[in-house]
């Protein structure tokens, strides 16, 4: 689920401006036949259909593409579930979808004011009433799409995370797991000699046994989850979630700042829940008798894709791209009320 593309929620200034600047233009622009009073009422609907038209299209688009189900994978649910407040989302929603039945309402009343009226001046007066009326329910449901443009963003920063099999790189930060993920998969994400590069999970795919599967460079960090920030709190949910094989990566140099003692916590902070193989990364800089000291059993990369060559034989769970971009339900409807 690709949520960075969801398109900004315009608010009511934006949204009028738009309308009314689409009715002028449009307004100017076509020639209109028959008498001066045909003509004033022709002009007149179809400013006030491009007004109406302009508005529901952008809010139903908003209910196109904002999920309205918690008929999503486990993570996104989670997600939604800890950085945006989901009953907040459904009563906007409503609100939209109050919205575009008024719309329609009024446009159908203000429509047939025009054709009844038999003056033009009062005609044009017609289309005041109705700009103010449009006004009035955009300024009502205002606060909603504040709402949704705020839970926009937030999801915006949101992983593009796929259900498919699932291989973490996951440790400290420095540690080389953007590095490995460049080499296991031939992605380009940003490799750096300082921490914290990753500020999001970085994704890319490979091969095993000619199934396409994702690996995620997931950042560790023994803070505790009180105190986790956006991408931690993402690392942990990934973890949780959607791994269903971690690689983790040791860095016994020193290079990257963290202790032996500390990345062997990190580990063991992972549980028995998943298979994890541990690395030992760059073995060029480390003392020799550091490595030789190290205890813990591991793997090298050739012999991790053989063991995952045991893992993945099967075509991996739900990975239809299907799943993922089903046409959405009308808005407000089907909400999962245990929600
Ligand atoms: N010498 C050496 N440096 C490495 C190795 N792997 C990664 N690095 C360096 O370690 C730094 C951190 O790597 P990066 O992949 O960004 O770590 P991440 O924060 O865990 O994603 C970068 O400067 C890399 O070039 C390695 O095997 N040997
Ligand atoms: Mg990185």
């Amino acid at each position: 689920m690709n949520f960075q593309k969801l398109t900004p929620v315009d608010q009511q200034k934006a949204l009028l401006d738009l309308a009314f600047r689409k009715a002028r233009e449009k307004g100017q622009q076509k020639k209109f036949v028959g008498n001066w009073l045909q003509k004033i009422r022709y002009k007149e609907n179809l400013k006030l259909d491009i007004v109406k038209d302009t508005i529901i299209t952008r809010l139903q688009k908003v209910l196109a593409e904002f999920p309205n189900t918690l008929d999503l994978p486990d993570f996104y649910v989670e997600l939604i579930r800890l950085t945006i407040d989901f009953r907040e989302l459904k009563k906007s929603f409503g609100a939209l979808d109050w919205a575009i039945k008024q719309l329609g309402v009024v446009h159908r009343v203000h429509i047939q004011k025009v054709n009844e009226e038999k003056e033009g001046s009062k005609v044009k007066e017609v289309t005041k009433q109705y700009y103010g009326r449009i006004a009035s329910i955009l300024k009502q449901i205002n606060p909603q799409l504040k709402y949704l443009e705020d839970s926009r963003r937030i999801m915006r920063t949101y992983p593009d995370i796929k259900p498919m099999f699932s291989l973490c790189l996951y440790g400290f930060p420095n540690v080389g797991k953007t590095t490995i993920l460049n080499k296991l998969t031939g992605t380009k994400a940003k490799v750096a000699a300082y921490s914290f590069t990753t500020k999001s999970i970085n994704a890319g795919y490979m091969k095993i046994n000619d199934v396409k599967i994702q690996v995620l460079d997931v950042p560790g960090t023994l803070a505790r989850k009180e105190k986790f920030n956006d991408v931690e709190l993402q690392a942990e949910l990934v973890l949780k979630k959607v791994a269903d094989v971690v690689i983790y990566i040791f860095d016994l140099s020193g290079a990257s700042g963290y202790s032996i003692k500390k990345q062997e916590q990190l580990l063991q902070n992972l549980g028995k829940k998943k298979k994890v193989f541990p690395f030992v990364n760059k073995q060029d800089i480390t003392d020799e008798a550091i490595l030789k000291e190290f205890k813990i059993k591991h793997y090298t990369l050739e012999e991790i894709k053989e063991e995952l060559e045991k893992e993945v034989k099967e075509e991996p769970k739900g990975n239809s791209k299907e799943e993922f971009e089903e046409p959405k339900e009308a808005a407000g409807e089907n909400l999962d009320p245990s929600f």
